[in-house]
């Protein structure tokens, strides 16, 4: 797509670590984007996520319709383990003076491994940056509104596929539980949805007996006879290895960079599973963490932005099949003219 505009490391003063701030486009508005804290094998992993996390954020404001850049953050972590809290501090201050340096051309938020209580923290020194806990004024946690939102996806896609907006009796397989994956089996299980699931973590069982799911173990979640997969935790999922495997009609799930390399939306089109790139399904919680932060638009109206997902979603479908694409292509073309719209010289035709 486009070149980043901007990329910052910075070596932090307390933690020592490389705080990688990539910002991708504030062509439609300033840049936003989570922080993640997150262990890679070399900091040049964690920059290359960071490069590509912050144009998914691009693509993903452009594609909402809302005026917002993309932009990430990524701290490489040592060793395995977590932080310990002083070190985590030192991070979290680390992190806050390089966003204070960018003078709100980017704001952070919550991602893989940071919280509304981070966001606190950061909080302190700059104002740049969303989700705080509700008693600082800020949105809190983000995931019930990423959940809401893949819901909403889901909703265009069955009626798609089904032609029913419901997703009582689909047949759906979700991988991860963590808070946007367990927010979202709850939703699904509440409507009564035939629930598959599955985590890395076997705390997760406790979960599907209370949702009166199905539990599969991780590597055969892939693999399930089910209407929708829904991928709701770490990337890369989709590969030229796995994408034979499936045996689902469509997926759709809020985790970010679903796909190991873009062809791979072409594998999934050819064996006529409907893919929705992550960016769409997964933007409820910066939207309306944007909305009723920066835009300032009431409760309400943030989650009727949010629930306007579904109607994307219909609409992607709906190109995608007119002019024979994937969704994906239908969504970046999307993305495309609105970003040249709005680079478009003042006063030009
Ligand atoms: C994302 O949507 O992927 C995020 O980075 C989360 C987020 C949420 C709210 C503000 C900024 C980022």
């Amino acid at each position: 797509m486009l070149h980043h505009e901007q990329v910052v490391i910075h070596t932090g003063e307390r933690s020592g670590l490389p705080v990688m701030v990539a910002i991708h486009s504030t062509a439609l508005g300033p840049a936003a984007g989570g922080l993640r804290l997150w262990h890679y094998p070399d900091w040049r992993d964690g920059l290359a996520d960071a490069l590509r996390l912050s144009a998914a954020m691009t693509a993903k404001f452009a594609v909402a319709g809302l005026p917002g850049g993309g932009g990430k953050t990524v701290v490489v972590l040592p060793g395995r383990g977590e932080l310990d809290p002083r070190r985590r501090r030192d991070v979290l201050r680390d992190v806050a003076d390089v966003i204070a340096s960018l003078g709100g051309r980017y704001a952070t938020g919550p991602d893989v491994g940071t919280g509304p209580d981070d966001m606190a923290l950061i909080g302190e020194t700059t104002p740049y940056v969303f989700c705080r806990p509700a008693r600082l004024g800020g949105s809190g946690d983000s995931s019930p509104h990423t959940a809401r939102g893949s819901l909403a996806a889901l909703r265009a896609v069955g009626r798609r596929l089904y032609g029913t907006a419901s997703m009582k009796g689909l047949r759906l397989a979700v991988m991860g539980l963590g808070r946007v994956g367990a927010g979202l089996a709850r939703l699904l299980a509440a409507e009564g949805a035939a629930l598959t699931v599955t985590d890395i973590d076997p705390a997760g069982r406790g979960i599907a007996d209370e949702l009166g799911a199905l539990w599969c173990p991780p590597d055969g979640i892939l693999a399930a006879d089910v209407d929708i997969l829904v991928p709701a935790a770490l990337g890369s999922v989709l590969t030229k290895q796995t994408v034979p495997e499936l045996r689902c009609r469509a997926v759709v799930g809020p985790a970010n960079n679903q796909l190991a390399s873009p062809d791979v939306a072409d594998l999934l089109h050819h064996r006529g599973i409907v893919w929705v790139p992550d960016h769409v399904v997964s933007a409820g919680g910066v939207i309306n963490a944007v909305s009723t932060e920066l835009h300032r638009v009431g409760a309400d109206r943030a989650q009727a932005r949010v629930l306007a997902i579904e109607t994307t979603v219909d609409e992607l479908l709906d190109t995608a099949h007119r002019h024979g694409r994937t969704p994906a292509r239908a969504a970046e073309e999307l993305a495309l003219r609105r970003l040249r719209g709005a680079s478009a010289p003042a006063g030009s035709p």
